[in-house]
């Protein structure tokens, strides 16, 4: 049947404009009518005349409202002359798969349904992001496109009788005629080309022998946690069935849930608590690990818990890439780090003479250097490490490369830590976060930071906590000009810089979908003392923080609702 595409009115909404990662709203808001077909047609007329006869990859982390949202852009994309969608079985595809889907099929872009690590289920978050031809999330000058698009938007096209009920629940290939072009939907298997792309990357065999264990070393006993995300079916076929993990002892909460259960699904110590706890309870556990509800995040604990910052976890890694294959056939270029994480990384890259850059907040800024050949590993400090083998943060791909450190070391994750900080000495990391703060506060407390940084005798100001005192020697609202394209990004957060290389920094989260949360981060580095407990070393610094910031006075918090 030839299926006919029609034009519907509509009227802009205000506020899509995407955030750090994509447009991030309550579901009710994604459920108005025509705010998400608006924000669907937006995306498409950004991608200008590239759109005609393109090949787009579509799925997400399973939250609420992922198959309602595909079935409405399916609906759009066929009548916007768009040729085939690729979407995951069920519509899942974690965001690192996403990522390399479109790598590997060579398309257009993609996407991605999900708003990561906030939660899902039908009173909380829903969220949509793009992600362009080198598999990475949209730089600025995309997602500043799709916002005017949104501003003005007064149509959207749409193809009505195209069924789409249960269009996902089978794999296989439909082909339809919208307006006398071929359009083709084909539904595939959401794992296969991520498994395989982790196969070439890592050493299975020595990988299922460490899990396992062998005749010369006990089975290395792992809880990988998918807290009811995406990354659930993505360990089942890594862990489970390639790796031989055990179903009911090494991985936990691996079926994705579209609510995620009612947990907040992100990988830190407050919301990853229950797998904290298990460990801890269990001494027969040598490492844990998590995952967010899109895949693209993770935490590493070891025995007892022992806690691994994403700052360390990073440098880390860099010093020890050699034990990965992927590196061994495609080198390593350079080292990455946002302008929050701790400057670990840096001392590893100047120790192996390696290009180090520090980019804003945002996996899309890494993109460019990649593309350019010049960065193989970067990090966040919000739980992000990955590589050059996709654009995305890659969760699983962080545990996989920590097993094979640990593999190759023969260490446990404690002794690996400290024998880094020995080497390189320890940078203190510490991030306060408060969720869910007066939109108008925050901004409002953001607005005394800079004019305070901007103060004359602000520099060479000394503040004093606990007896520690700590001079002023720089502060700035940081800014970042992209070394291959010469864009700019500026206001990206406001650092101080104290004398003796202590740093606070303020930030606004850009994936928040109501009120404002406050970010802090504390950072300093010891050279000597490296076996202190991070809180105990940083209150000090966290006090001038909050005395700098007066975020007390702003907000009324008296504490941070999230410490990592
Ligand atoms: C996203 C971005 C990350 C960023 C993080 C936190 O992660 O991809 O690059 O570090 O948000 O951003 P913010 O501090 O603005 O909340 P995800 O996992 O949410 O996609």
């Amino acid at each position: 049947m030839d299926l006919s595409s029609v034009v519907i009115q509509t009227t802009p909404f205000e506020g899509q404009k995407p955030g750090t990662s994509g447009l991030r709203k309550k579901v009710k808001v994604f459920m108005e009518k025509n705010y998400t077909e608006n924000f669907i047609q937006c995306i498409l007329n950004a991608l200008g005349s590239k759109l005609q006869g393109c090949t787009l990859v579509v799925g997400g982390d399973g939250r609420y409202f992922t198959k309602q949202a595909i079935n409405i852009i399916i609906r759009i994309a066929a009548a916007n002359e768009v040729a085939k969608l690729i979407i995951g079985h069920l519509g899942i595809f974690s965001t690192p798969a996403v990522s390399s889907l479109i790598r590997t099929h060579k398309v257009l872009g993609g996407i991605v349904l999900t708003a990561s690590h906030n939660p899902g289920g039908i009173r909380n978050d829903f969220g949509i992001k793009v992600n362009i031809d080198n598999g990475g999330p949209a730089p600025d000058s995309v997602t500043d496109a799709i916002y005017e698009e949104t501003k003005k938007i007064k149509e959207y096209k749409f193809t009505p009788k195209l069924e789409t009920d249960r269009l996902i629940d089978n794999m296989g290939t439909h082909t339809y005629k919208v307006d006398g072009r071929d359009f083709v939907v084909e539904i595939i298997d959401p794992t296969t080309d991520y498994v395989n792309l982790m196969k070439q990357i890592f050493d299975f065999q020595k990988l299922r022998d460490l899990i396992r264990g062998t005749d010369k070393r006990p089975p290395f006993n792992v809880l990988i946690d998918s807290m009811n995300g995406v990354t659930g079916v993505y360990v089942r076929k890594i862990f489970v069935e390639e790796l031989g993990a055990h179903p009911d002892n090494n991985v936990t909460r691996i079926v994705p849930l579209d609510n995620f259960g009612e947990i907040h699904p992100d990988p830190n110590l407050t919301y990853a608590k229950d797998l904290v706890d298990k460990v801890k309870d269990n001494p027969t556990y040598d490492f844990g690990a998590a995952f967010d509800g899109d895949g693209d995040r993770n935490m590493i604990i070891g025995k007892n818990a022992f806690f691994v910052t994403p700052s360390d976890s990073l440098a880390v890694l860099a010093n020890n890439l050699e034990c990965i294959p992927y590196f061994k056939n495609h080198g390593i270029h350079g080292f990455a780090r946002s302008m929050p994480t701790a400057a670990a990384v840096d001392r590893v890259a100047k120790k192996l003479g390696m290009e180090m850059f520090e980019v804003p907040t945002g996996w899309k800024y890494f993109g460019n250097l990649m593309d350019a050949g010049r960065l193989s590993l970067c990090g966040e400090e919000s739980f992000g490490t990955g590589s050059d083998h996709i654009r995305e943060k890659d969760g699983i791909w962080a545990v996989l490369a920590w097993l094979s450190v640990i593999e190759h070391k023969k260490m446990s994750v404690e002794e690996i830590l400290k024998e880094h900080w020995s080497i390189y000495g320890r940078n203190y990391f510490t991030r306060y976060d408060y969720e869910e703060c007066d939109s108008d506060a925050a901004n409002q407390m953001m607005t005394h930071l800079e004019k305070l940084i901007a103060s004359s005798d602000f520099v060479g100001k000394t503040y004093t906590a606990s007896k520690k005192s700590y001079t002023i020697e720089k502060a700035d609202n940081f800014s970042y000009v992209d070394p291959i394209d010469k864009s700019v990004a500026k206001n990206q957060g406001i650092r101080i810089l104290f004398s003796d290389g202590s740093r606070l920094i303020y930030r606004l989260s850009g994936t928040g979908s109501s009120g404002a949360t406050i970010r802090l981060y504390i950072d300093s580095y010891e050279k000597e003392n490296v076996f202190t407990d991070a809180q105990v070393m940083l209150k000090p610094l966290v006090d001038v923080g909050l005395e700098i910031s007066q975020l007390k006075k702003f907000t009324g918090r008296d504490a941070p609702t999230v410490i990592t």
